[in-house]
């Protein structure tokens, strides 16, 4: 036992009613028979809403590719069980990772609670290590704050933590471990938290769809299961909720819905993330919901690491829309990083000759990328490709932080299935010129600098850019 203070009648006491359970406490056998038993989620499919059938009702979230964690309440607190563990994750059809996560998944299952309830978490770790949890942006008991050495002793392996606090303000947290973070967060243990209003709030308004995720990166190489975690900043794989597109499921909603989507980052950079076809407002963050005096049109917003952002719009335009982080290298898929530039190089000649000697042998990238997805290069097993995913009229080229909102005039209220691909009414699709090319005519105004200088050499340079070999590029 790792709290050698246990007196054996505060022991007893704490066996005997567990509504009397403290933090930083490990719980007895006798204790354990009291516990919830855990619930196990293997799927990464995104499971529908879980409407709650006690306690305060309340308007659920949909985990994009996760899960809500049942709980059961225990004379008027709500109780759960979080078992930290070893998982395997399905990150995209036909590529698994080793992480560890919480109850058989990783992220984590959500956790939903409402404003002013009281919860009691039992924290199991299974892992080969001591972990703890952290409750991020929670007003609680300082002891109940999860930080290894600080607040608590860690949970050595094969223990069981009980941490009790109310959810004092409503809003979106995450969870994590303060313990070996940079180890325990590389391998995917995080997860959603939300406490919903317990009545009609002035700044969070009700919602017909509210989705939510975890940013999250690995560096796993190719033909790889287990991440590296000793990556700082290259990672190959940034994920949503532990999935790379295209495995992340749509965003599926009915045209005109009121649409609130909450994105926590647990990475080690910025994603600003972009959503085409609507502008939204950033109506909340961990620190809680923002004034509407503050609140500004946008596209795309940073979420800097460690924060969430809670966004809102109306879905009124029907159609497949893209939504992803707008850092280029987010949207593709493990590559190795010593990929030269080798646009504008002809390779013509040379590729004929190798491909006597060596038959399987391509060039890539010379007309520019786009080749990795057409060719859907050999790649080793288990490794997901890097740029893919089909649309309706060819590949989509993109893998990571990808995914669609997908905006439909008969999508049925509370129905989260994929339609399918969007159906353009005739006339709304950018089409192939076939007429007539006209020669190119000269511009007609006069352009100068307005501040010339004066010791200019006189011939033109023509600057050959090529991309450092190895380079950081996130
Ligand atoms: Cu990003």
């Amino acid at each position: 036992m790792s709290t050698p203070m246990i007196s054996r009648r505060k022991f007893f006491q704490g066996a005997g009613a567990v509504t009397t359970a403290v933090a930083a406490a490990s719980v007895s056998k006798v204790a354990m028979s009291a516990l919830p038993e855990p619930v196990m989620q293997t799927r990464p499919d995104t499971m529908p809403p879980l409407v709650p059938t006690t306690g305060r009702p309340y308007n659920p979230v949909v985990t994009l590719n996760g899960w809500t964690l049942p709980w059961r309440m225990n004379h008027g607190v709500k109780e759960f069980h979080l078992v930290a563990e070893p998982v395997v994750r399905e990150m995209s059809p036909g590529f698994k990772a080793h992480l560890w996560g919480y109850n058989g998944q990783s992220p984590g299952p959500t956790i939903e609670v409402v404003e002013g309830d009281r919860v009691r978490v039992f924290v199991t770790n299974k892992l080969p290590e001591h972990t703890t949890v952290h409750w991020h942006g929670q007003r609680l008991p300082n002891g109940m704050d999860g930080v290894a050495g600080l607040n608590q002793p860690a949970i050595q392996p094969g223990k069981t933590f009980v941490y009790e606090f109310v959810a004092r303000r409503p809003g979106t947290f995450m969870y994590h471990p303060h313990a070996d973070e940079m180890t325990q967060m590389a391998m995917g243990m995080m997860g959603t938290w939300i406490t919903h209003p317990k009545a009609r709030h002035p700044l969070i308004d009700e919602v017909d769809r509210d989705f939510v995720f975890l940013l999250n990166a690995y560096d796993i190489d190719p033909g790889a299961y287990t991440p590296k975690i000793m990556t700082m900043l290259d990672f190959n794989l940034w994920s949503w909720n532990s999935r790379v597109f295209p495995g992340i499921d749509p965003l599926v909603v009915r045209q005109h819905d009121k649409v609130r989507i909450r994105i926590g980052n647990l990475t080690m950079t910025n994603h600003p993330i972009h959503l085409h076809g609507h502008e939204f407002r950033v109506t909340g963050t961990d620190g809680g919901a923002v004034p509407k005096t503050a609140r500004w049109p946008e596209v795309t917003t940073d979420v800097a690491v460690g924060q969430m952002r809670q966004i809102e719009f109306i879905a009124d335009e029907e159609g497949d829309w893209a939504f992803h982080c707008h850092k280029s290298h987010h949207t593709m898929n493990a590559m190795g990083h010593d990929v030269p530039t080798m646009i504008g190089v002809d390779h013509q000649g040379i590729a004929k000759q190798i491909t006597k000697l060596i038959p399987d042998y391509m060039v890539m990238s010379e007309r520019g990328m786009a080749d990795m997805a057409e060719m859907e290069m050999p790649l080793p097993d288990n490794t997901a490709p890097m740029m893919t995913g089909d649309g309706p009229v060819g590949s989509v080229e993109m893998g990571g932080m990808f995914s669609m909102l997908k905006v439909r005039r008969d999508q049925k209220p509370g129905d989260y299935q994929d339609p399918g691909w969007y159906t353009h009414p005739k006339g709304t699709v950018a089409y192939e010129w076939t007429g007539a090319m006209p020669e190119p005519e000269r511009f007609e105004a006069q352009g100068g600098q307005s501040m010339p200088a004066k010791n200019m050499p006189a011939q033109e340079v023509e600057v050959q850019v090529r991309k450092p070999v190895g380079h950081a590029g996130h």
